[in-house]
């Protein structure tokens, strides 16, 4: 494997022709204070592909790799070297030194993305030379939606190993919805109970003659969540809660019927909802409802460590609190304007909640209907509008806008494209996006933390369906988020597309069920 089929493209690759490093029984390994993580990373699986134990060793021995700390680069920059006696691998900081070790998995070739040493000539060697590179953005994530079609634990430890390799840092991890509830809450067990199963739910593609309806569900125990938040830590992913309010909430209700507009719709009849689209049933706007949400939230703060905590926010319907006598009744003793009043009510709760536990706020961009909450940062999904409108206002934001990165619309119009939502988004489309608009000043553009590609699952009942609608463009989306691309007309898709030969072999080797190149069916 060579320098220039590595995605994404780092910033700078030098080879040093002709040389390498050859790896074999000797090799040994260092690992710095600070860079344990990619040390453990790097026997599990370098070393298993390889079939090498990486002994520890000294520090920049003859056949050695060293991994080491180095405050002159930024956090997340690494410089990897390679010569014929050593590999060093230096970073900013841990998750510098750990994206360094990815890059080297790429130049070992994609056998290095096998789990066990399946042939002895697997390549051991990487070509010599040096390469530099740090990413374009501090936020480079994907949504996964495990509400509409639940993913087994194991499913989402593999997600985030994917992740990694495509040196993504952040999984949103959309929780609840309407259609299921996926997180153990233990103050309020039938969440789970009630809330993880639906009695009807479409299984297999709609033209096939296994089309059927079965029950499905599924939810994460408390312990299963802390297993995958340590094992995205150990990755270096932060992973983003995601606990929908007021809207997508049809679950939570049918568990617990007092959380919903019960004098306007029999709430006790409610089952998990068996329907794709936005349901009318949302939260009632009460005191009470606020403190189960405090209570649901005080658990998943005790289990997520992230700085940022998603609370959904998007299409909430208001038919609702228009036709209840009791949410019309909150709209006058709260002082608010209207329903849309009522919505930033909810949020502007959270908001001072999560920001005196030191946690901050982060909503799809319906939540500037009624005015943004103080410490918001917005997720903008329709488009760039939201995102524009809330950095203009001095928020912070984060840019998905579904025309472009939403990986559940389907990858070309033709007649075998399995999945029949959205609008078309090629490989290539993807790849020329561009997170930040130009009509941002630098001040307001410095507010875009990021990116992150989306993925709902409402079409995706299993995980192969999850690959095909994620891959290829993931690959293509790791670029945008990492690198500094030129503007989206000038972007050199060809050199994109001639890496991508490389690119899935490894997608082969990891046994990712990506969409092949020209689409399923010659
Ligand atoms: C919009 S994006 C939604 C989701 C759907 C998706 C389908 C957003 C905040 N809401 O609930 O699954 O469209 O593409």
């Amino acid at each position: 494997m060579t320098h220039d089929q590595l995605i994404p493209a780092p910033a700078r690759a030098e080879a040093v022709p002709g040389s390498s490093f050859a790896a074999g029984p000797s090799t040994t390994l260092w690992a710095g204070p600070g860079t344990e993580s990619t040390e453990r990373w790097l026997r599990a699986t370098l070393g298993a592909a390889l079939g090498l134990p990486l002994p520890s060793g000294p520090e920049g021995a003859g056949g050695s790799v060293s991994l080491l700390l180095d405050g002159s680069l930024e956090a997340e920059a690494y410089r990897l070297t390679i010569d014929e006696e050593r590999v060093e691998i230096r970073g900013g900081a841990a998750a510098g030194v750990f994206w360094g070790a990815q890059t080297l998995r790429q130049l070992f070739g994609p056998d290095a993305f096998r789990r066990a040493p399946l042939r002895p000539d697997v390549p051991r060697s990487v070509p010599a030379g040096v390469v530099e590179d740090a990413p374009r953005f501090g936020w480079r994530g994907m949504m996964l939606d495990v509400a509409r079609h639940f993913m087994p634990k194991e499913g989402v430890l593999r997600y985030l190993d994917l992740l990694a390799a495509h040196k993504l840092n952040v999984f949103h991890f959309h929780l609840t919805d309407d259609q299921g509830w996926r997180v153990e809450i233990k103050r309020h067990p039938r969440l789970t109970e009630a809330g993880s199963w639906r009695a009807r739910s479409k299984w297999g593609h709609r033209n096939s003659p296994l089309w059927e309806e079965r029950p499905h569900g599924g939810f994460y125990t408390q312990d299963d969540i802390r297993e995958i938040v340590a094992y995205a830590e150990s990755l270096h992913i932060a992973v983003v809660p995601e606990i929908d309010i007021p809207g997508h909430s049809q679950a939570a209700i049918s568990a617990y019927p007092h959380l919903g507009n019960a004098d306007v719709v029999d709430t006790e009849a409610l089952t998990v909802w068996d329907t794709w689209g936005v349901s009318k049933n949302v939260l009632a706007p009460t005191e009470d409802v606020l403190r189960f949400y405090e209570g649901v939230f005080e658990e998943v703060l005790d289990l997520f460590p992230s700085t940022f905590v998603h609370v959904g926010g998007d299409e909430c319907p208001k038919d609702q609190w228009k036709a209840s006598a009791a949410a019309q009744a909150r709209v006058k003793e709260l002082g608010v304007e209207g329903e849309d009043g009522l919505q930033s009510w909810f949020i502007r709760h959270f908001d001072q909640w999560l920001s005196a536990r030191g946690r901050r706020l982060i909503g799809w961009d319906e939540i500037l209907e009624g005015g943004l909450a103080e410490g918001a940062t917005v997720s903008s999904w329709r488009g760039y509008r939201g995102g524009i409108a809330a950095a203009k206002s001095g928020h912070d934001v984060i840019m998905c806008p579904e025309q472009h990165v939403y990986l559940d619309h389907r990858q070309d119009g033709g007649p075998h494209e399995p999945m029949p939502i959205g609008f078309v988004r090629t490989l290539e489309d993807v790849y020329r996006f561009e997170p930040v608009p130009a009509e941002l000043t630098e001040e307001e553009a410095a507010r875009v933390l990021g990116t992150q590609a989306n993925v709902w699952t409402e079409v995706m009942e299993h995980q192969g369906r999850v690959d095909y609608q994620v891959f290829p463009r993931l690959a293509a989306f790791c670029e945008v988020a990492w690198r500094r691309l030129p503007a989206p007309a000038e972007r050199d898709f060809a050199d994109f597309e001639r890496r991508m030969t490389a690119h899935y072999a490894r997608l082969d080797a990891l046994g990712v069920d990506y969409r092949p190149p020209g689409g399923p069916l010659p």
